[in-house]
């Protein structure tokens, strides 16, 4: 008999019909015995006796066979009565984390190391099907303007945003490394599309031992050419987060998860990076914003927009990576900026430099060896508009959407400074 989901029960009142799933709880009584089965739409009562469930334990594979039977009581107000159990999967062994308790609470290394369990637990699927959903909103928004979906290699020759935190292997007795983020490529690729974007992963051997640092996340890149200026690149950005955000309100988990979904405003406020060192009481000469700063920054934007997203641009260039364009006749100011979203950098942009004479000057002065980049900067004497675009970090996002403080517990299998499994 075909399989029917859990979800669909309710239809089938007075018919034979056929489920399966893992068992996820089996409540044992005197006369009678529950089996909660669970599959991807949610979960079904069986009713059985305590002598036919004793032999299973809970995540076994089962397929379950039964006649659905109205039950005010049970679950979706339907059961399976008179059930036949064939059980597909191996015995499973005793569970090092039980997950019919509503909620998870264990520490975040045992949620990490049986992470093929512990993402089984119900309370954790709405954070991964917001996941997908602002996935599918990143992809459907810049489908609609126009973008084209790339894909950029992952194995690479040189390191793209600082040459400190580039993983490097051995690649047929050659130098290669992970690429960092596909930035040389998604510029490469707007002189023959003029605008694309990649969903894929990125490498950061990152030696910070934080909440929001991943050696490997997905990095969600956008990049167009014929540009005035970093503003065209914004409002892309703009419309990109609100297509996100608005996809993952549509999923039902994820609506009735509880999770405060920010509204992206018509018009994000802007500071630029002088005005935000200002509004953070740091010093004018920092160079950069420190998390502290990039908190008040966002205080800053519900304070006075009652927006939960503030766009800070003009960072000092040389603090930037060198495909950076400056603003012209405002040294040391560029046209680059982060988008943070309540009080946490979340995306970065920027205009490009698009003439070779520019990336030849820029390296330069920075003291880099121009051979290792002459590959990509080939593309620069062949034609290349004004471009820019920006990359939003998957995990963070995803976790300050949600309130996850750790963006670990928003990663399948979470790849860190000391986590290389499972
Ligand atoms: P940047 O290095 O700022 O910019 O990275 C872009 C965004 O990626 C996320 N991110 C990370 N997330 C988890 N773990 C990490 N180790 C990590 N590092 C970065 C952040 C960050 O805002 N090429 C430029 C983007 C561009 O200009 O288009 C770049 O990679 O959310």
């Amino acid at each position: 008999m075909q399989r029917i989901l859990s979800a669909e029960l309710a239809r089938h009142v007075g018919e034979q019909v056929t489920i399966a799933g893992w068992i996820h709880r089996r409540r044992m009584l005197k006369s009678v015995a529950f089996l909660i089965l669970r599959d991807r739409s949610g979960f079904a009562q069986v009713v059985t006796t305590s002598a036919e469930l004793e032999a299973l334990s809970e995540e076994t594979v089962v397929r379950v066979t039964g006649t659905v039977t109205a039950n005010e009581v049970a679950p979706g107000g339907v059961e399976l009565t008179g059930p036949t159990i064939e059980v597909l999967s191996d015995e499973v062994e005793a569970l090092p984390v039980e997950l019919f308790r509503p909620s998870l609470t264990v520490t975040l290394p045992t949620l990490l190391d049986h992470a093929p369990l512990t993402l089984r637990h119900p309370a954790r699927r709405p954070l991964f099907d917001l996941r997908a959903a602002v996935i599918r909103g990143f992809r459907s928004t810049l489908d609609g303007l126009g973008f084209t979906e790339v894909h950029s290699p992952k194995i690479v020759g040189i390191a793209t945003e600082s040459g400190s935190n580039v993983f490097e292997l051995d690649y047929f007795g050659r130098k290669a490394y992970l690429a960092q983020s596909p930035q040389l490529y998604k510029q490469t690729l707007v002189g023959v599309f003029e605008r694309v974007y990649e969903i894929g992963q990125a490498f950061r051997a990152e030696p910070s031992d934080t909440a929001r640092h991943l050696a490997e996340y997905v990095s969600l890149d956008a990049e167009l050419g014929f540009i005035e200026n970093q503003r065209d690149v914004m409002a892309v950005l703009r419309d990109v987060v609100a297509g996100m955000i608005a996809e993952a309100k549509a999923v039902p988990s994820v609506a009735g998860a509880g999770f405060d979904l920010p509204e992206v405003p018509a018009e994000i406020p802007i500071l630029h990076f002088s005005e935000a060192l200002k509004i953070a009481g740091a010093s004018p000469d920092e160079e950069d914003l420190a998390p502290a700063h990039e908190r008040a920054v966002g205080e800053w934007g519900l304070r006075e927009h009652g927006s939960d997203f503030v766009y800070v641009e003009g960072y000092p260039t040389l603090k930037r990576a060198f495909y950076t364009h400056p603003e012209p006749g405002r040294e040391p100011y560029s046209r680059a900026f982060d988008l943070i979203f309540r009080g946490i950098e979340m995306v970065s942009g920027s205009q490009r430099l698009h003439r070779y004479a520019d990336y030849v000057s820029t390296l330069t002065e920075r003291g880099a060896q121009l051979g290792p980049y002459e590959s990509f900067l080939e593309v620069f004497k062949l034609g290349m508009p004004p471009h820019g675009g920006f990359a939003i970090g998957l995990e963070r996002f995803v976790a300050q959407l949600t309130g996850i403080a750790n963006i670990r517990e928003v990663t399948y299998f979470p790849r860190d400074l000391h986590r290389v499994t499972p």
